[in-house]
This record gives C-alpha cells, sequence and structure tokens, in this order.
C-alpha cells in the first residue's frame, strides 16, 4: 500500500488541477473478476487476445471471434464494478475539469457512474455492421438478464445480410478520430495524468502519457507492476487500483 504522506501530495495536486485526465487498462477491471489481456489469467483455450482482437482473425473464423466475445460478455455481465472504478466516478464530480480515457470495452466505468467516457477502443456490448452497412446494435440490456448465446452458436447476421462484429478496435484498426482527438486534448490540457492499469504497450493508447508529460503535466502511474512508462511517471504508487483509488479519493 502506498504510504500516507504519497497520498497526501498526490491529492493537494488533484485539488489545486485545474483539470485531471486519468487513462485506464484492464488492470482497473481485475478486481472485478475480469481477466487482463497480458495476465496468466487472460488466455482462453490458449489463444493470447492479439490471437483473436484482429480483422484477419474474424475473416478467417468469424465464429471463434465470437465465442471469444461471448465468453468475455459472461464475464463481465456477471462483473461488478470495484471500487476503483467507484472512486473514480466519484472523484469526477470533485474535480473542475475530469476526463476518463479508457482502453477497456467491459463499460463498467459507466456501471460506476462515470459519464462522458473516451472508450478508445469500443465497447463489447455493442456490434456493428462488418460490411458498414451503418447498423449498430448494442446487447448491454441483455448482459442483465438474457444468457449470452451459447459456445456453437454462428456468429450473428445484419439485417443487410451481412456478418455483425463487435464494435471494438482491432490490432491493426485505426482509433476512431473524433475519440482520439479529444483523449489528445485532455492529455495536452491537464496538469496531473492519472495512467491506472495498464502494461503501456498498446500504441496510440500508450503515447498519451508523453503528450501529457511533455504538456507539463505530473504523470502519475497506479500499478501493480513495472511498465515502460514507470521511469517516466513523475509518480508511482505501486498498489492495486480498487485499494489505492479510494485512499487518494477520500483525501481530495
Ligand atoms: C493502430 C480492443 C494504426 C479489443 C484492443 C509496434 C510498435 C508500436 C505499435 C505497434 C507496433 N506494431 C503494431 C503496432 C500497433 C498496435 C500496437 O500498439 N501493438 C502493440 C501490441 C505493440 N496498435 C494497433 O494496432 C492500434 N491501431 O495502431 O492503427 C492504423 C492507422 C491508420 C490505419 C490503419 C491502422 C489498435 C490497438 C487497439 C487494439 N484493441 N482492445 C478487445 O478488447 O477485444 S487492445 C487491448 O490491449 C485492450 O484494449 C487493452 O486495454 C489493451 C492494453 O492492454 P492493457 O489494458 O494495458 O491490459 P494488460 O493486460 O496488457 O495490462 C494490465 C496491466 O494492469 C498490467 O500492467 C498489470 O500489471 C496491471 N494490473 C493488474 N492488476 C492490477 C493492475 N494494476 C492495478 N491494479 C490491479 N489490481
Ligand atoms: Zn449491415
Amino acid at each position: 500500500m502506498t504510504d500516507s504522506a504519497t497520498l497526501d501530495q498526490l491529492a493537494d495536486r488533484l485539488r489545486s488541477a485545474h483539470a485531471v485526465t486519468v487513462m485506464t487498462g484492464a488492470g482497473i477491471s481485475a478486481e472485478s473478476g475480469v481477466p487482463t489481456f497480458r495476465g496468466t489469467d487472460g488466455l482462453w483455450r490458449n489463444y493470447s487476445a492479439t490471437d483473436l482482437a484482429t480483422p484477419e482473425a474474424f475473416a478467417r473464423d468469424p465464429r471463434l471471434v465470437w465465442q471469444w466475445y461471448r465468453w468475455r460478455r459472461g464475464i463481465i455481465g456477471r462483473a461488478e464494478p470495484n471500487p476503483g472504478h467507484l472512486a473514480l466516478a466519484r472523484l469526477q464530480s470533485r474535480m473542475r475539469a475530469f476526463t476518463l480515457i479508457t482502453q477497456n470495452v467491459d463499460g463498467l466505468h459507466q456501471r460506476a457512474g462515470s459519464t462522458r467516457v473516451i472508450e478508445l477502443h469500443g465497447n463489447i456490448w455493442r456490434a456493428r455492421c462488418a460490411s458498414g452497412c451503418g447498423v449498430v446494435t448494442d446487447a448491454a440490456g441483455e448482459a442483465a438478464g438474457d444468457e449470452p448465446a451459447g459456445d456453437q452458436d454462428p456468429a450473428p447476421v445484419c439485417s443487410c445480410g451481412a456478418l455483425l462484429r463487435p464494435d471494438v478496435v482491432w490490432f491493426g484498426e485505426a482509433l476512431d478520430q473524433s475519440r482520439i482527438d479529444l483523449a489528445l486534448r485532455a492529455a495536452q490540457d491537464c496538469q496531473a495524468f492519472l495512467v491506472i492499469g495498464t502494461s503501456a504497450l498498446v500504441y496510440p493508447a500508450a503515447g498519451l502519457p508523453r503528450v501529457a508529460a511533455s504538456a507539463g503535466a505530473l504523470v502519475v502511474e497506479i500499478n501493480v507492476d513495472d511498465t515502460p512508462l514507470t521511469p517516466h511517471a513523475g509518480l508511482v504508487l505501486r498498489a492495486k487500483a480498487a485499494e489505492v483509488l479510494p485512499a487518494l479519493e477520500s483525501r481530495v
């Protein structure tokens, strides 16, 4: 756990900041029981995320890719926001200007009460037409009730006859320009940039802390392990997000 003096120092910095930006990764959902991407719990049938989260994998075997997403939807649908998500939602209402950027597609920040969340990589509960006819469906409501489709079910089909695909950004796909522009601006305009539960490996998201640092922000890494960002962070809280974020938020 991080010492009290460090938390007090950081809380002072957040209180005096005109704008605070936060970027989260899979590590903030770990304590909700959602597997991270690169931890040992992240494997599914011995596939890694980078094997399946690609347009090539979907073109090759859309049913396999949907089985993976349905497996994840099942876990996420049964997960609850943890104290880390909830602390960030409370923090948002206490800050003059607060932007939450997430690489996660699980929607747990919104379920915790965070608003105007920038979902850089999309959302697992939405699906969109793979041929680009414009159809987008949202299964978030189903998560509460209906059991996700069974393992053997085929990939869902759009009303235009093409396949539906998860409305997420796969490796090798460009991010939505408006989202990345919003995130860039939030990184450039803040005095404190908290980077929580990400291995800082996936670009362009992993480039945002450097943008914040070069604009003069204090970059704070909250993670249980070292990452490529650690040597560049102004402050490192080596702790679990669900433990340290409530302790920090209670001081602000
Ligand atoms: C693009 C959505 C261009 C899908 C995801 C070589 C160098 C640089 C870049 C590249 C390169 N080769 C290829 C690239 C580009 C590539 C990339 O960055 N690859 C990496 C792997 C090298 N990026 C892309 O392809 C991006 N697109 O560049 O497009 C372009 C431009 C124009 C036209 C065409 C193309 C798209 C990237 C998005 C991919 N989609 N997800 C889905 O979710 O199904 S990425 C996926 O990884 C998730 O979004 C995830 O969030 C993200 C990052 O992972 P993390 O969130 O960091 O999770 P991870 O498990 O890795 O780490 C967890 C961390 O938490 C750990 O550090 C752990 O210690 C910590 N932790 C654990 N428990 C806790 C904790 N911390 C605190 N508390 C705890 N309790
Ligand atoms: Zn369609």
